[in-house]
């Protein structure tokens, strides 16, 4: 049975066309590298943060769809800690777009019952930005949907840092011994420590690397890339995603 339905893959050309998605088998926990939009922008002759307003709307697209679809999790790597090295005016408009993607789809969200969470550095954000996104998590904390991650002003190495700097407290202070420091341990230091680990990673616009993105959690996710431009992204390209990853799971899964 198992075998016929791999033999159909295979064989089928036009397999993400023609095959259905498995709504029960849908990833718990996608992330996103939202790669492309300055290059989105300058492929049509755009200022670059025009690319950025646009990825900010299929932000909006995707998390509906992906709620659809029960996803339980997105996490998305909205900035990086290696993004301030962009142009100021860049950065700026940047720091603007949660406060405008709050005013714009704050209550279509809480209809929807999303939670609204954040990881990374706080600290280097401006306090316009940090008031929006306080807000927004504040507002939806009760909500029990789909959980909608930013990342924000993000690296994965300092999160580690930051998690074993913790770790070496609570072993300082004797509430934690050495011999008990194990894998689990270590996770629940982590910024994601109530979400659980990504199934799926997506990374758009064709670059093949993790870019200090949530590098301890990815150990067993499936990674999926794909040459379309963050703006460009759509329920189509999710679901090619998905459907590739629940192929992946029919042909290397256990059995
Ligand atoms: C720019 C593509 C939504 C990636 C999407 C500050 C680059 C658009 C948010 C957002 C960004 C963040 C937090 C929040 C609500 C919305 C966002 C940034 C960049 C970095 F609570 N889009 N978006 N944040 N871009």
């Amino acid at each position: 049975m198992l075998n016929k339905l791999v033999n159909l893959t295979k064989s089928n050309k036009e397999t993400k066309d023609s095959i259905e998605l498995d709504r029960s088998r849908v990833p718990n926990h996608i992330a996103i590298i939202m790669d492309g939009n300055g290059r989105w922008a300058k492929k049509r002759g755009l200022p670059r943060i025009a690319g950025h307003r646009e990825g900010m709307k299929v932000v909006r697209k995707v998390v509906k769809h992906a709620n659809e679809l029960g996803v339980h999790a997105l996490t998305l790597y909205a900035f990086s800690t290696e993004n301030w090295k962009r142009p100021k005016p860049e950065v700026e408009f940047i720091m603007k777009l949660p406060e405008q993607f709050l005013l714009t789809y704050l209550p279509e969200l809480i209809k929807e019952n999303v939670q609204v969470r954040t990881i990374g550095q706080r600290e280097g954000i401006p306090a316009y930005t940090q008031k929006a996104v306080n807000e927004a998590i504040e507002r939806t904390k009760h909500n029990s949907g789909l959980v909608l991650n930013f990342a924000l002003n993000y690296g994965s190495r300092y999160e580690i840092t930051e998690a074993v700097r913790q770790l070496s407290k609570d072993v300082e202070k004797g509430t934690i011994r050495a011999e008990d420091v194990n894998e689990k341990l270590i996770g629940s230091y982590m910024m994601t420590n109530d979400i659980g680990d990504p199934e799926l990673l997506i990374r758009t616009s064709g670059e093949i690397r993790l870019s200090n993105f949530m590098l301890w959690q990815l150990a067993y996710t499936e990674l999926w890339f794909t040459d379309v431009y963050w703006p460009d992204f759509s329920k189509e390209t999710l679901e090619e995603a998905i459907l590739e990853y629940q192929r992946r799971g029919r042909r290397f899964g256990g059995v």
